[in-house]
């Protein structure tokens, strides 16, 4: 195989160059004051991309030079008395990202009949990027009843919700309810947290929520 870069080739650099994998070539080409970056990928090497440098450039090496991860290519200019340092600034594919919110409810439903505290717990994809699915844990105290709704379940002392998938600003909202009886009598603290999430979670601080309510009676509940 033979390929024409321009006049007077002097060096060669072997790198990979755009960061898709393979091997990508780097050339001096002295005699019009540039680099060729040749490589495809499919091992085609053209069209050559030209990049300008100082006079009559000779030796070229490829390292990453600005501890970016991206390898850079320098060359010695041999009619211009110095260096040429050529950075990379390949851009790299951000990854997705969903930041969840956690908001957990409560009011007391007190009744002759039924006396219950019923929560909602509203879980929120605020973006950049669409949830694929989430999970948000809510440990029980012991001796504590709770009745989960659709999209939660109970076992070992923990609620678990699922979000499904959301998109970007959309939200869901999981109830669940704690029936009170004469042993409820007490502060039922409960904080429901974020505890998995895909894709990543950017945003930790709106990953947790509490309500604590007061039991003073079967029929005189108060919560925040
Ligand atoms: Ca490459
Ligand atoms: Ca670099
Ligand atoms: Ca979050």
């Amino acid at each position: 195989m033979t390929i024409t870069v321009g006049p007077n080739p002097y060096g060669v650099a072997v790198a990979d160059l755009d960061e898709d994998g393979d091997a990508d070539l780097a050339v001096t080409v002295a005699g019009q004051d540039s680099v060729a970056v040749l490589g495809n990928g499919d091992g085609t090497f053209t069209p050559a991309t030209t990049l300008g440098v100082n006079t009559w450039p000779t030796e070229i090496h490829a390292a990453d030079l600005d501890v970016d991860g991206r390898v850079d290519l320098v060359t010695t200019n041999r009619h211009a008395d110095g260096i040429s340092v050529l950075l990379n600034r390949t851009e790299r594919p951000v990854p997705p990202t969903a930041d969840v919110s956690v908001k957990l409810t409560a009011n007391p439903n007190i009744g002759l009949l039924i006396s219950e505290i019923r929560y909602t717990l509203t879980i929120r994809n605020l973006g950049p990027d669409a949830l694929q699915s989430g999970t948000v844990s809510t440990p029980i105290p012991a001796g504590v009843k709770i009745v989960p709704g659709s999209g939660c379940s109970v076992a070992a002392g923990v609620l678990t919700c699922s979000t499904g998938a959301l998109a970007v600003n959309g939200s869901v909202v999981r109830k669940f309810t704690h029936p009170l009886s004469a042993l409820s009598i007490g502060t039922l603290r409960l904080t429901a947290t974020r505890t998995a999430s895909t894709p990543a979670d950017p945003n930790a601080a709106n990953d947790k929520s509490t309500s604590t309510c007061s039991v003073v009676s079967i029929l005189l509940v108060t919560c925040r």
